[in-house]
């Protein structure tokens, strides 16, 4: 399938992984990105010199093939990590949890292809006029750090609104779900929950489990008292924190230390007791492990043949 998301990235499929923190490193990455999609290591909090050796392994594996890079825009390490794709020649560059125009000159003066994840249609409008090349359109099925508005509201709202592309996030794990993406007006797809359970995923065991296994009521959001609400794992551990944040046990401030390090305790241990296994409300259909190049055929054979576009 060609649209203009596969000219701009100049790749096969018009799929390309969300950028989990943790999770996102450059085994991921460069799978989906062989698989003829587009990988992306994700910075989230890591230090600088793991991240430069990311991107290094990663562009080892892909053989010229494009690979890309998300920045964490609440990171401290934001401003080094907007350098340092600078600097080593990263071709995409995807945004998330806040504004990235202060980066967006230097990037478009180094050719790097920008795309900001955006929970509205504001924000996208503003993307596009400080130049962005497309947007992610991220509903609030998504795992992780969400906004309020649905993908099959938001998708449409922000194709009305804004001239480049829009790429549909959220709620997207098969062949159905880029169909009606497109039917929506998106012109290619972000998936993140579909590769927890992949082979090439270096994330601990129990996570992959707790993706396989859950229903469709098994996500959870915690923490929009706090300003940054996230969708993980209906987890004993996610049950005491929504349930703190609902009864004023837990004050802000107590939530935030408890989830310091949550993530890293998911992916790299598998700590049920404290670990936060983010992930997306499509979880539940996600019931068996694959490879990534078979993921990203399935999704796109699926809906080529929906769309009545297959060959
Ligand atoms: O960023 C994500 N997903 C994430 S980031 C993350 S790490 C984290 N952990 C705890 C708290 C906060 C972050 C885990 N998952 N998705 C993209 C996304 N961007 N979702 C929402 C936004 C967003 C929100 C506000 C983008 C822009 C924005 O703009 C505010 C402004 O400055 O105008």
């Amino acid at each position: 399938m060609k649209t203009r998301i596969t000219r701009l990235l100049d790749c096969e499929y018009p799929i390309i992984q969300g950028g989990m923190a943790w999770v996102a490193e450059h085994t991921l990455a460069a799978a989906v990105t062989n698989a003829g999609g587009v990988g992306l290591i994700a910075g989230g909090n890591a230090p600088i010199d793991y991240l430069r050796d990311q991107i290094r392994q990663c562009r080892d594996a892909v053989g010229g093939k494009t690979f890309g890079v998300n920045v964490m825009l609440m990171s401290p390490n934001a401003d080094d990590l907007a350098q340092l794709v600078i600097d080593e020649g990263v071709k995409v560059v995807t945004t998330g949890a806040g504004n990235p125009g202060k980066y967006m000159e230097a990037w478009k003066n180094a050719g790097v292809r920008v795309i900001p994840v955006v929970p509205s249609v504001a924000l996208a409008k503003r993307m596009e006029r400080a130049g962005a090349d497309a947007v992610v359109a991220e509903g609030t099925e998504s795992g992780g750090h969400i906004g309020e508005n649905t993908t099959m509201c938001l998708v449409p709202q922000v194709a009305d609104a804004v001239e480049i592309p829009v790429i549909a996030a959220g709620g997207i794990a098969d062949g159905r779900g880029m169909a009606a993406s497109f039917m929506l007006g998106a012109e290619g797809v972000q998936i993140g929950t579909r590769f927890l359970a992949s082979e090439e995923a270096q994330i601990h065991p129990t996570f992959k489990e707790l993706v396989l296994k859950a229903k469709d009521t098994d996500s959870i959001v915690t923490g929009r008292y706090t300003g940054h609400p996230c969708r993980g794992i209906k987890t004993r551990f996610a049950k005491q924190l929504a349930e703190g944040e609902k009864n004023g046990t837990l004050t802000p401030e107590a939530f935030e230390e408890l989830t310091v390090g949550a993530l890293r305790r998911a992916v790299v241990d598998g700590n049920v007791e404290s670990g936060s296994f983010l992930c997306g409300a499509i979880a539940g259909m996600v019931n068996e492990m694959k490879s990534c190049a078979d993921i990203v055929r399935e999704i796109n054979d699926g809906a080529e043949v929906l769309l009545g576009i297959a060959k």
